[in-house]
This record gives C-alpha cells, sequence and structure tokens, in this order.
C-alpha cells in the first residue's frame, strides 16, 4: 500500500510537470523571424539626385541617407506626402552629414530634397 502509494505521487508530480511544460510553451509567443538579419542601405545626396533614387528594402532595415556635400534635406514627413505610411526626416544643411531611418511599418514612401524639389526625390518601397 505504501509503495502504491509513492507510485501515485510519482504519477501525480510527472503529470504536473507534463502539464506546466506544455502550459510553458503555449505562453512563450513565437518571434515573428527569429532568423531576421536586418540590412543597412545607404542612399546618396549629391549634386541634385538621390542614388539609388528608388529602393526596396525588408521591414526593419536601415537607411542612411549620405549628404556628402551641398545644401539637401531629407523630407518623407506625412505634411507633405500623405499616403506615406510613417514620417521621417530632417532639416536642410550643408553636408557633410548623415541621417539614419529605421523602417518599420510596410509601405510605399516618397521623399524629396525641400531645396531642389520636385526634380530632387526618391521612393523607398518596404516589403
Ligand atoms: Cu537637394
Amino acid at each position: 500500500m505504501k509503495q502504491l502509494s509513492i507510485f501515485l505521487v510519482i504519477i501525480i508530480l510527472f503529470s504536473g510537470c507534463a502539464y506546466n511544460s506544455f502550459d510553458e510553451v503555449e505562453e512563450i509567443p513565437a518571434p515573428i523571424n527569429p532568423n531576421a538579419t536586418y540590412q543597412k542601405y545607404t542612399v546618396t545626396a549629391s549634386g541634385m539626385v538621390f542614388t539609388p533614387s528608388s529602393l526596396t528594402i525588408s521591414v526593419g532595415d536601415t537607411v542612411v541617407f549620405d549628404n556628402i556635400s551641398g545644401f539637401h534635406n531629407i523630407n518623407g514627413t506625412q505634411a507633405t506626402f500623405p499616403t506615406n505610411p510613417a514620417s521621417f526626416g530632417n532639416t536642410i544643411a550643408n553636408g557633410p552629414w548623415t541621417y539614419t531611418f529605421v523602417f518599420t511599418v510596410l509601405g510605399n514612401y516618397n521623399y524629396q530634397c525641400d531645396v531642389h524639389a520636385p526634380g530632387m526625390a526618391g521612393t523607398i518601397t518596404v516589403q
């Protein structure tokens, strides 16, 4: 009888462990993409153009806007481009400078240099 009691206790303990393990697995949220490697892209502002003027990136990627020289800015604000999924940009300043933005919202973005718009403009597609 004593052995049976010990046996039952062991069974109960094991089933408790099994249940808890299962419960924990269910409660831990799965990462969206555990193998994601985020890229960094550079867009150069030089003369009166952005290079590349069209860029396709993945959500979470970083774009470094690199003004080598001259008075430029990056204006990707929703005030200027209402369909942009998020606003980004900086103020007009003489180069050299860099402006870095991480794109965390999917969609199509337009931006321009306010000094040289509409000729100096670009698009970024975040997919
Ligand atoms: Cu410009």
